[in-house]
């Protein structure tokens, strides 16, 4: 395309949509009512279309950069891998992720099923809800992409053609960057408020975190896995609670950041982000919630165990990929995402893009929280057998 192409507006949308036949299938032009921009995360321009009396439709369209930071480029490429993930992803987790309808390769526009009765689980969470169950689907829809996109699930050719075929360096980059390297070095992106400037120092100073991270990143950029999410914080799942006889539903969401992966990483994307819940809960005194948050890492955890040792009777290869290869593979996988649920908490709390949990608190208890989310971090990457029942005490010390 050479990346040019046209930015969609919510005025141009009705037209996009008439001119292109899937999405003229899922909504009617004519009745369209009304077009809302709605994208609020760091990357992409995003619209809700609405239609009278039917499902609507959501567009979603990736520019040549980044859409909080338009003079960083990015490729638009982004968009291709995750119509690509998504089909992949529905395959082996029905039900936990968007339908996909509509890819248009010119203009980097993906279009998928309208989930405006759902909302962001990030916000849900912030107002000290308490969705139960949304963990545990989130810990099974790891378990099903992380089993069935990877040697166990595949074999091995697929499983290659996979790896070749979900290549991102782009968006591994930036991960590679802002979870696993500007913490940990004096870098333009980082945002420490100056009350905070010796907790970072310990905690990015400490030769034991460093070494970790180090290794971390190593298993990040070089552990071909499964086709994993690649950016499972709270933000990225959508969740409509049971109401009016209607289901929970659960959707992981916004995939451009996946890639062939240690499986690890989507568990301790949401780990981290159970931590930064609960110590926004503890900041506000609201320690039943934060008790709550910490006890959807064990739901999610189990929920990942459960169903990863349920499909384990279907892998390819059963000749030595025995019943200690599921028990030396899951004890990987846990240790794995403890050391990425500290890399995910802390890059939230030092570098760029920070989360609203600790945003929105009040200075002064945005330091103890902070100071709270690095303690947690330090303990994630460092303890032999490192527990969220510690962490909880390691968040309420720092801001009691
Ligand atoms: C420049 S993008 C910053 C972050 O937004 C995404 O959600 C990823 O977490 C990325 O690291
Ligand atoms: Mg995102």
């Amino acid at each position: 395309t050479g990346q040019q192409y046209e930015k969609l507006t919510a005025a141009t949308v009705p037209a996009y949509v008439a001119a292109r036949p899937a999405l003229a299938r899922a909504v009617d032009p004519a009745g369209i009512t009304a077009v809302r921009e709605v994208g609020d995360g760091n990357m992409n321009v995003v619209f809700a279309v609405e239609a009278g009396g039917g499902p609507g439709v959501v567009l979603k369209q990736a520019m040549p950069y980044v859409r909080v930071a338009p003079d960083w480029p990015i490729t638009p490429d982004r968009n291709r891998i995750e119509a690509r993930v998504l089909t992949e992803h529905g395959r082996v987790a029905p039900g936990l992720v968007p339908a996909l309808y509509d890819e248009d390769e010119d203009r980097h526009v993906l279009a998928m099923e309208d989930l405006s009765d759902h909302q962001v689980w990030r916000g849900r969470l912030n107002e000290a809800r308490r969705d139960e169950g949304v963990a545990g689907d989130l810990g099974r829809y790891v378990a099903r992409v992380g089993f069935g996109t990877s040697v166990f699930g595949l074999g091995p050719y697929a499983h290659k053609a996979g790896v070749a075929a979900s290549m991102n360096p782009e968006l591994c980059e930036i991960t590679e960057d802002l979870v696993f390297t500007e913490p940990y070095i004096e870098h333009e992106h980082n945002r420490i408020l100056p009350a905070n400037a010796e907790d970072v120092a310990a905690y990015a100073g400490d030769p034991a975190v460093r070494t970790a991270i180090g290794l971390a990143k190593l298993s990040f950029m070089t552990h071909a896995e499964a086709l994993i999410h690649g950016d499972l914080h709270t933000g990225s799942v959508l969740v409509r609670p049971a109401a009016d006889g209607a289901p929970r539903s659960t959707r992981a969401f916004d995939v451009e950041f996946a890639f062939y992966g240690p499986v690890g990483f989507d568990i301790g994307a949401l780990w981290g982000n159970y931590v930064l819940a609960a110590a926004r809960g503890l900041a506000l005194k609201d320690e039943a919630h934060a008790e709550w948050v910490l006890g959807l890492a064990a739901e999610t955890w189990e929920a990942f165990e459960t169903e990863f040792t349920a499909l384990w009777p279907d892998r390819l290869d059963p000749r030595v990929y025995g019943d200690g290869v599921l028990e030396g593979y899951l004890a990987k996988v846990r240790a794995d995402a403890a050391a990425f649920a500290a890399a995910k908490a802390a890059r939230r709390v030092i570098g760029f893009s920070g989360v609203a949990d600790i945003q929105t608190l009040p200075e002064d208890l945005r330091v103890k929280a902070i100071r709270g989310v690095l303690h947690a971090a330090r303990h994630l990457l460092v303890a032999p057998a490192p527990s969220f029942a510690h962490v909880g005490d390691l968040l309420a010390d720092a801001v009691a």
